[in-house]
């Protein structure tokens, strides 16, 4: 039973005291749930056990609210946002839900009456690490800023036993443990047994006569799993209203298993269970490019197909005639990933539903809206014809047949232009017959948007452009945001308490451009000093972690230059390791120069079938090694990879960040997000006219932006023309004696072919162009250390940064999508 079914009113003064905000009400909540949830005392505790029953104090709390808002978004029939993506990257839930609440002084000294260590039961709490990086990130500040603008919404997605995998280092080497998150419960989630549906694979399809004569399809599967809902509060900041974040657990279908069982194959029923439960079983560790198993696409029909037969019971549960679908519901696709949905709604309407192919498809076409988030060729889904075949019949049929249709008016719009058809069809015929979920995605919605404006202009002149040409008015740009409650109140108290402070009201936490107000202060000596302490004390406590974790130590006055993001070669982190083995080769032969002391922080995880990432990581560890140990650089210079880089564990590194590196190659990053984040929290960025840095750049000025490199039309031309990177190693005598270095075996214990791999890729190929900016980055980088000595005009330019923002809120992303492609209204639910 869904609680959007709740019969009575909520006796709303029983609940106040049972979930009072107060602290007394606080504490007593605590200790309840101490003894009756966590079976406790006081004296016999465990870290974890107070943890808990910290969270479902705070979950008590938010409970009250979220019945409310189902009960209102029911008798609304409000439309609602649904928005699918196979990865959500919410971080720790309970310090957000107590800023959300507006509880976290009063929850802090409740603590500490209680005798708590507050920080450590907040520490306490496992990532939930359902995702990869941007993308699923991205999903999350989505959730976040839906729930804050009181936008009726759902996140649906797949509600992994195993998330993105924990990195450690050894050796210098990534070595991947499993993250087995949900060890030791997780209290943030409700299970529905109740919302369960089958989701069909394999089997044959056939024709059949219904009682009117008509002809229709059966699909007769070759197996059947059930999905499970398990349902996440999201509550918006400062608000009544709590949204869903449903997430779907495979099991075996307790119907299918009977028949083995009747012919006494007890064993196999047994074993069917355990391969039901491998859907949703792990998350595939690669962030683009593509795995391509069939595991996963059986992972996405699965959350797909349970979504929209989810949605379709909403539908009867509050509108009733599946006809208005498209108004009470939009599907968000974030990227193709969902993309399945599309055939799945076809189905659903025609076979289950009763519809002709008309009125399926114009409901279909009229409710789907589609986010790319690559350009990269080797990161756009294709299945191929034969897998997909095997694995969903009836869809392939549907996805024939909306091709039929949809080339048959490619026709009509350009006659006789065959090679347009076949680079549009939603199957490439080159080689092995494939099916391309990216133009099936274009094809199935009637919005579709990039996430940053020059990507989005990238994805109408080259990716779809063909499309463009066909329906200009169905591409938009909306530039991606990330939320401020996260990455700044969670994550930076402090700087968040000096911009209250100083702007007199903390309004700007749900209106961003209020950040705008410390423009008038940015040459206030008073403010300059707190600004300093405030980066100086997150510093701190940087160091005292890193130090704690790698043995590390760092020097809190040094620029703390960081670059933390997945491990990839288009983001360029080797690039960043030229410079740092330009700054050692420049302290070994004039140990007195007077250079800016730096501290180089890496964090990020590599795909785990992914070599030349493994061995940049490698490479970075290598390096720090070797100039951490020198007696000479005597820690002028100190490098450092922060294992296991995800959300919980970035908090400590954006608050402490001087300079962020954002030097993906021009025309490569999507967006970027984490560029947003350092930002927000006074980094100044060195970066590429790339993605969001481009626009940040705009916002911040460019005279408070470090920018160097090709732009993504230079690239283009570069490639055009040939590009050669040996010239590059011949002709600059620093930077061949960069990567001489590095094979010279000095930071490999004299093995000179360890990092071979890696340097004949730069000499030889480099695709993504290293070697053709390696020297704008190091003149680049030079300014920033000058820059740097001046601390006054470096504190003005990191206020400027963080006061010009705005644009980056999550929540103006979200507004834009509401009336631009959603067509959404706020339904606000009263405290
Ligand atoms: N992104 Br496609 C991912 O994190 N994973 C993916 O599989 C794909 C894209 C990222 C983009 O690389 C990044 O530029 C962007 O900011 C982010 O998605 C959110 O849009």
């Amino acid at each position: 039973m869904s609680m959007a079914q709740s019969p009575e009113p909520l006796d709303v003064d029983r609940e106040r005291t049972r979930t009072g905000m107060s602290k007394t009400a606080l504490k007593q909540g605590f200790l309840d749930n101490l003894f009756y949830i966590q079976g406790r005392f006081r004296e016999v505790a465990t870290p974890h056990d107070l943890y808990m029953a910290a969270a479902y104090t705070t979950r008590d709390r938010i409970l009250e609210r979220w019945i409310k808002s189902a009960q209102r978004y029911k008798t609304n029939q409000s439309r609602t946002v649904c928005y699918l993506s196979a990865e959500f990257l919410p971080g720790p839930h309970l310090a957000n839900n107590l800023v959300n609440l507006g509880i976290v002084e009063t929850a802090t000294e409740a603590a500490h009456e209680l005798g708590l260590d507050f920080d450590a039961i907040i520490a306490e709490e496992a990532e939930p690490g359902l995702g990869n990086g941007g993308l699923g990130r991205l999903a999350a500040c989505f959730m976040d800023s839906l729930s804050t603008l009181q936008i009726p919404s759902i996140g649906y997605g797949i509600r992994y036993e195993f998330g993105i995998f924990d990195q450690t280092i050894e050796d210098g080497w990534q070595v991947e443990k499993s993250d087995n998150w949900l060890r030791n419960g997780n209290p943030w989630e409700i299970p529905r047994p109740k919302i369960r549906f089958p989701v069909l694979y394999g089997g044959y399809t056939e024709q059949y006569r219904d009682h009117d004569g008509r002809s229709r399809t059966r699909w007769v599967p070759a197996q059947i799993i059930d999905g499970v809902a398990y349902d996440t509060p999201i509550l918006g900041y400062g608000v009544g209203n709590v949204n869903l974040l449903r997430l779907w657990k495979a099991e075996a279908s307790e119907s299918f298993d009977f028949q083995a069982f009747n012919v006494g194959d007890y064993y196999g029923a047994v074993h069917a269970k355990i391969e039901a439960e491998t859907i949703s079983k792990v998350l595939y560790p690669n962030d683009e490019p593509e795995a391509g198993k069939e595991l996963r696409l059986k992972q996405q029909f699965f959350f797909v197909s349970c979504s929209i037969q989810d949605m379709i019971r909403l539908q009867f549960n509050t509108v009733g005639p599946l006809d208005s679908f498209a108004e009470k519901f939009v599907i968000q696709l974030n990227d193709t990933h969902p993309s399945l949905a599309i055939a799945e709604l076809m189905r659903l309407l025609m076979d289950e539903h009763d519809m002709d192919w008309d009125r399926a498809w114009d409901i279909t076409h009229r409710v789907f809206c589609y986010t790319n988030h690559t350009l990269l060729p080797e990161a756009l889904e294709t299945w191929s014809v034969s897998l997909f075949e095997r694995l969903l019949p009836r869809h392939l049929e549907i996805v024939y047949e909306i091709n039929r249709h949809f080339l048959d008016e490619v026709r009509v719009h350009f006659l006789g232009d065959e090679d347009r058809v076949r680079r549009m069809s939603l199957i490439a015929e080159d080689g092995e017959r494939r099916v391309r979920m990216a133009n099936l995605a274009v094809v199935g919605s009637r919005a579709v948007n990039g996430v940053a404006a020059l990507h989005s202009e990238l994805v109408k002149t080259t990716l779809f452009k063909d499309f463009h040409d066909f329906w200009p008015d169905r591409f938009h740009n909306v530039t991606n945001g990330v939320t401020p409650r996260r990455f700044m109140v969670v994550a930076n108290p402090r700087l968040s308490r000096l911009i209250s402070e100083t702007c007199g009201s903390d309004d700007w936490i749900r209106d961003l451009d209020r950040l705008r107000d410390l423009e008038a202060h940015a040459m206030d000596s008073g403010l300059h000093e707190r600004w300093h302490e405030v980066k100086i004390a997150a510093k701190r406590d940087l160091a005292a972690w890193l130090k704690h974790r790698t043995g590390v130590l760092l020097d809190p006055e040094a620029i703390f230059d960081v670059q933390a993001k997945r491990i990839h070669e288009y983001k360029r982190q080797h690039l960043n390791l030229l410079h740092i083995i330009r700054c050692y080769q420049r302290l070994k032969q004039s140990p007195n120069q007077d250079m800016v002391p730096r501290a180089f922080i890496f964090g990020g995880k590599a795909a785990p079938g992914y070599f030349m990432a493994k061995l940049i990581i490698k490479l970075i560890n290598a390096v720090a090694e070797v100039i951490n140990n020198d007696p000479q650089i005597n820690g002028f210079i100190r490098v450092v990879f922060m294992p296991d880089f995800n959300v919980k564990n970035g908090q400590h590194l954006y608050p402490a960040a001087n300079l962020s590196e954002q030097i993906s190659l021009a025309g490569k990053e999507a967006s970027g997000t984490g560029n947003m984040k350092f930002s927000m929290n006074g980094a100044l960025t060195i970066g590429t006219l790339d993605g969001a840095n481009v626009e940040i750049r705009e916002e911040v000025g460019k005279e408070n932006f470090f920018l160097f490199g090709m732009s993504a039309e230079e690239v283009s031309q570069r490639q055009r023309e040939g590009y050669h990177p040996w010239e590059h190693y011949a002709k600059d005598a620093e930077l061949k004696s960069d990567i001489d270095l590095i094979n010279s075996g000095l930071f490999s214990h004299g093995d000179t072919q360890l990092f071979r791999p890696l340097t004949d890729r730069l000499v030889n190929q480099d695709p993504f162009m290293v070697l053709a900016d390696y020297r704008a980055y190091i003149a680049c980088q030079d300014h920033v250390a000058e820059a740097y000595r001046d601390h006054r005009h470096w504190t003005r330019m990191s206020i400027l940064n963080v006061a010009r923002m705005g644009k980056f809120s999550s929540d103006r992303a979200i507004r834009e999508y509401a009336e631009h492609i959603w067509r959404t209204e706020p339904h606000p639910i009263d405290l």
